[in-house]
């Protein structure tokens, strides 16, 4: 019974030792299959890595060469087309440049778009403007009064048209300054344009009976005054009594229309003793205008005690001085 009980308990041992056995067996074979796995798979990494590595060594070498041969075309043809490769270069940085600079131009310019074309007709009608003065300014002489009428309407209509344009500028917020600069610069230029144009032309008509010389209108009376009232008279007209300027050609002008007539002129010693004009400058004295012998103050007249203190242009076409309270005809001046 005991031995039976202790084959027993034996063959349970061995039961057991063997079930342990096997179960160490199996967990090393467990183990064993797992490292061949690893190495397996650790060697094909290896392989696929090497490959790998030796495909991309290839590859780079071949690109690497392939750039080697095409830097060494390049860089020979860098040298047989440098001037023209930085002409290409500067003229690719201008064309960039001018790109740029178009695109923002052209950026502002359409949202100005309305505006600039406003100003553009004004612009052309202006320079039709100033183009038909240009051709009233080559014409002939004789037409020239009547010309001088469109040139004033001419003129007026380009001080409107300009005007215009500024009130149009005006308008323009300051986020398109470029274009009103340039705009500006347009009107700034019609401005110069339009007075080298105009400088020699005379703006302003003579009044009737008034005669046009130079820039001056001059009224040759046909009424006499004595000096005082010629004066007076010149005053109301906006115009002074006559007052000539040291100059020849004036001096022609004034004979032809005095000869053989005698006119107050707007000279006077009286009250001072000096000679001045009717507005108060003084005359330099220059003997060779006047009569031989005057100034003389000439006191046998009749005509009170006082001499001679108002000077004429007598029938000789000179100056001489006269009792001021004569009655006679006399000339008047507007300068512009
Ligand atoms: C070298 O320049 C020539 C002409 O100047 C051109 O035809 C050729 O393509 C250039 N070579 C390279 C590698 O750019
Ligand atoms: C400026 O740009 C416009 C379009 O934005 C294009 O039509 C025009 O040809 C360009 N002009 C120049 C000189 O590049
Ligand atoms: C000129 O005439 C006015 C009006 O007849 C007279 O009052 C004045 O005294 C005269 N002047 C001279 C200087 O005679
Ligand atoms: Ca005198
Ligand atoms: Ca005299």
């Amino acid at each position: 019974m005991m031995l039976y009980q202790k084959s027993a308990d034996s063959t349970e041992q061995i039961m057991k030792m063997d079930m342990e056995y096997e179960k160490r067996t199996t967990f090393r074979k467990d183990r064993c299959s797992r490292q061949t796995g690893i190495v397996l798979i650790l060697g094909v990494c290896m392989i696929v890595f090497m490959t790998m590595t030796f495909v991309i060594f290839l590859h780079q070498q071949r690109k690497f060469s392939m750039l080697e041969s095409w830097m060494n075309s390049q860089s020979s043809n860098l040298t047989s087309v440098k001037p023209d490769l930085q002409n290409t270069v500067q003229q690719q940085d201008v064309k960039s440049l001018m790109n740029s600079l178009n695109f923002t131009v052209s950026a502002l310019t359409s949202t100005l778009n309305d505006a600039v074309k406003k100003q553009e007709q004004k612009q052309t009608e202006t320079e039709r403007s100033l183009d038909s003065l240009k051709s009233s300014v080559q014409s002939d002489q004789q037409n020239k009064q009547r010309d001088l009428e469109s040139l004033k309407s001419s003129l007026r209509d380009l001080k409107s048209s300009v005007s215009d344009l500024t009130s149009s500028v005006a308008s323009i917020s300051s986020k398109q300054q470029t274009s009103e600069e340039r705009v500006m610069n347009t009107l700034k230029e019609l401005i110069t344009k339009m007075s080298a144009k105009t400088a020699d032309v005379p703006v302003a008509n003579c009044k009737s009976g008034w005669i046009l010389y130079k820039s001056s209108c001059f009224l040759f009376s046909s009424n006499e005054l004595n000096w005082s009232e010629a004066r007076d008279y010149c005053k109301a007209q906006e115009a002074l009594l006559l007052k000539i300027q040291e100059d020849d050609e004036e001096w022609a002008f004034l004979n032809k229309n005095t000869i053989p007539q005698s006119y107050w002129v707007g000279l006077t010693d009286q009250t001072t003793g000096q000679w001045r004009w009717a507005d108060e400058t003084p005359y330099i004295m220059n003997k060779e205008r006047w009569n031989p012998g005057q100034p003389d103050d000439w006191t046998e007249h009749g005509m009170g005690e006082e001499g001679e203190d108002c000077g004429q242009i007598v029938y000789t076409g000179k100056l001489n001085d006269n009792h001021c309270s004569v009655k006679m005809r006399f000339i008047c001046r507007v300068q512009f």
